[in-house]
C-alpha cells in the first residue's frame, strides 16, 4: 500500500491548530501526531495548513432548469471543485415533475458516474410529492440519500405548505433531514408581473421583485411548518438579516434548524445590479444579493456559530446563456459559480479580516457539512482512520481571481479581478494527488458516497 508521510505542517480543525505530521496509508490517514517516522513518500508541508479536504455541499451540476441546462457539468464542475480544495460535494438530485424519486437518482447517478474529480453524494429535491413518492423513501434512505430539498418557489419545482410538512413529517421517521429554499412565491410572482407590465425590465428589478421581508417570511414559514412536524430543517442560502432573525427566533421556539450561506450573501450586495446588462445579470441568482447591513448581520452570525454551513449554491451560466434575459429579466437564468473560489475567499475576508478564526473555517467548510450530512469521520476530519482526503493551504502566497485561470466552464467568475491571499497548493483526494500547481493532475477519480444520517 502506496505511503505519503506530511511532514512539518500545521493541521486544522474545528478544534484547534497543531503542528503535527501526517500519515496516510492507501486511502486511509493512519496517524496523525509529532515527529512521525515510516518507510513513505515524504512531502514536505512547512509552513503550510492541513485542512481537512473541503466539503460543498450546495452544488448544481448538469441542471436543466430556465430552458437550459447549466454551464457546468461533472466533468467540470468537480475539476472547478478540486481546484477549489473540495474534495466531495453534494450535488441536487432533482425529480421533475412526473418522475419518481429513482429515476432522479439514476439520472444523477449516470451525470457524474467516471466524470466527477472529486467524491460526489447527492441530496434528493421533491418536486411532485406522491403516495408513490412517500413509499420510496426507504430506498432512497438504503442507497444513502438521507437529506431532501423542497422549493417554496422556482417554476416547476415549486411546493405548498401542506407538501412540505408532510414531507418532513414522514422524513422525520426515518432520520431524514429537509433542507428548504424559502422565498415568498406569491408576492414574488406578483412583484415581477407588476415590473414587466410596467416596462421595468432589466436586471436591476431582479432584486426589487424579492424584497428581503419574502425571504424572511419564508424562512418563517417553513420553521412554522417544522415546529408543526416537530422535524428537524435546514435553511439553505441563508440571505438575509431578517432571514437570520427568523432562525434565532425559531431556535429559541424549540425548532432544531440548522443554517447554510453562501460567499455571495457576504461578499457581495445588490449594488452590482445597477451595471449594464452582461455585467449585472451574472450576479442574478435566487436569493438575490443583498444590502451591506445583510453581509455584516451574516458575517456576526458565523463569528457567534450561529450558521453551521458556508456552500456555493454553485449553478452556472455562461454569458451568452444570460442573454437569454436581455429584455426580460425573468428570464435570466438564476445562479453562478463559486465552488473554486470559497475557501480563498473565506481566508482571505473571514479569517484574515478577523471575521472568523481558522477554526471557524474549517468547521464551516468542512467538518459541519461533514457530520450535518452524515459523512463524518470518514470527511471532514484529519483523523486516523478518515478518507485521506487533504488540502495543503499556502497562507504565504496571494493571487487575484481571473475566469481565464478557472476550471469552470462558465467563462466569467463574479470576483474577478479580486485580491486573495493564500492559495490552494495541492489537493489528495483518497490519499491521490489529484490538483498541484494550478492543475487538476488526476481526472474522473471521484466516487460516489453513500451517507449517514445527519449527526451534527
Ligand atoms: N438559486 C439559484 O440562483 N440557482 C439555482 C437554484 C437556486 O436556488
Ligand atoms: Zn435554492
Ligand atoms: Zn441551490
Amino acid at each position: 500500500m502506496k505511503k505519503i508521510l506530511f511532514k512539518g505542517g500545521t493541521v486544522v480543525s474545528s478544534k484547534g491548530i497543531r503542528h503535527a505530521d501526517v500519515l496516510v496509508s492507501g486511502e486511509k490517514i493512519v496517524a496523525v501526531g509529532r515527529r512521525l517516522a515510516a518507510d513513505a513518500q515524504e512531502v514536505d508541508v512547512s509552513g503550510k495548513l492541513i485542512f481537512p479536504g473541503f466539503i460543498d455541499a450546495h452544488t448544481h451540476f448538469d441542471l436543466e432548469v430556465s430552458d437550459t441546462v447549466t454551464a457546468d457539468n461533472f466533468d467540470t464542475g468537480s475539476k472547478s471543485a478540486v481546484a477549489g480544495g473540495v474534495t466531495t460535494i453534494v450535488d441536487f438530485a432533482t425529480q421533475n415533475k412526473g418522475e419518481t424519486l429513482s429515476d432522479a437518482l439514476n439520472n444523477w447517478h449516470i451525470k457524474a458516474f467516471a466524470n466527477s474529480s472529486c467524491d460526489y453524494a447527492f441530496h434528493m429535491a421533491v418536486s411532485d410529492w406522491r403516495e408513490d413518492i412517500r413509499a420510496e423513501l426507504p430506498a432512497m434512505f438504503e442507497q444513502g440519500v438521507t437529506s431532501f430539498k423542497v422549493y417554496m418557489i422556482y417554476d416547476a419545482m415549486e411546493l405548498n405548505d401542506r407538501e412540505i410538512y408532510e414531507i418532513m413529517a414522514e422524513l422525520k421517521k426515518y432520520g431524514g433531514i429537509v433542507g428548504c429554499h424559502c422565498e415568498n412565491s406569491g408576492i414574488i410572482g406578483k412583484l415581477r408581473e407588476e415590473a414587466i407590465s410596467r416596462g421595468d425590465t432589466a436586471p436591476a428589478n431582479h432584486p426589487k421583485t424579492r424584497p428581503d421581508y419574502t425571504e424572511a417570511e419564508a424562512v418563517r414559514r417553513f420553521l412554522t411548518i417544522a415546529k408543526a412536524a416537530d422535524a428537524p430543517c435546514i435553511v439553505v442560502h441563508l440571505s438575509t438579516a431578517e432571514g437570520y432573525q427568523e432562525v434565532i427566533r425559531a431556535r429559541k421556539n424549540g425548532v432544531k434548524v440548522y443554517a447554510e450561506t453562501c460567499p455571495q450573501y457576504l461578499l457581495l450586495d445588490d449594488s452590482v445590479y445597477s451595471a449594464p446588462f452582461d455585467k449585472s445579470s451574472k450576479y442574478i441568482c435566487s436569493p438575490p444579493l443583498r444590502k451591506s447591513e445583510d453581509n455584516r448581520a451574516l458575517w456576526e452570525a458565523l463569528k457567534h456559530n450561529q450558521l453551521n454551513t458556508i456552500s456555493t449554491d454553485h449553478c452556472s451560466f455562461t454569458l451568452e446563456q444570460k442573454r437569454a434575459g436581455k429584455d426580460y429579466f425573468t428570464k435570466i437564468p438564476n445562479g453562478m459559480p463559486g465552488v473554486e473560489t470559497r475557501a480563498v475567499l473565506m481566508y482571505t475576508y473571514g479569517v484574515k479580516k478577523r471575521r472568523i478564526s481558522l477554526q471557524q473555517m474549517c468547521a464551516y467548510l468542512s467538518e459541519n457539512p461533514a457530520r450535518l450530512y452524515g459523512m463524518y469521520p470518514k470527511k471532514g476530519a484529519v483523523k486516523a482512520g478518515s478518507d485521506a482526503d487533504i488540502v495543503i493551504f499556502d497562507p504565504k502566497q496571494s493571487g487575484v481571481i481571473s475566469a481565464a485561470k478557472s476550471h469552470s466552464a462558465c467563462g466569467y467568475d463574479p470576483y474577478e479581478g479580486v485580491k486573495t491571499v493564500g492559495r490552494i497548493d495541492k489537493v489528495f483526494l483518497r490519499g491521490r494527488l489529484v490538483y498541484s500547481g494550478g492543475e487538476v493532475v488526476l481526472e474522473h477519480s471521484g466516487r460516489y458516497i453513500a451517507r449517514g444520517k445527519y449527526n451534527l
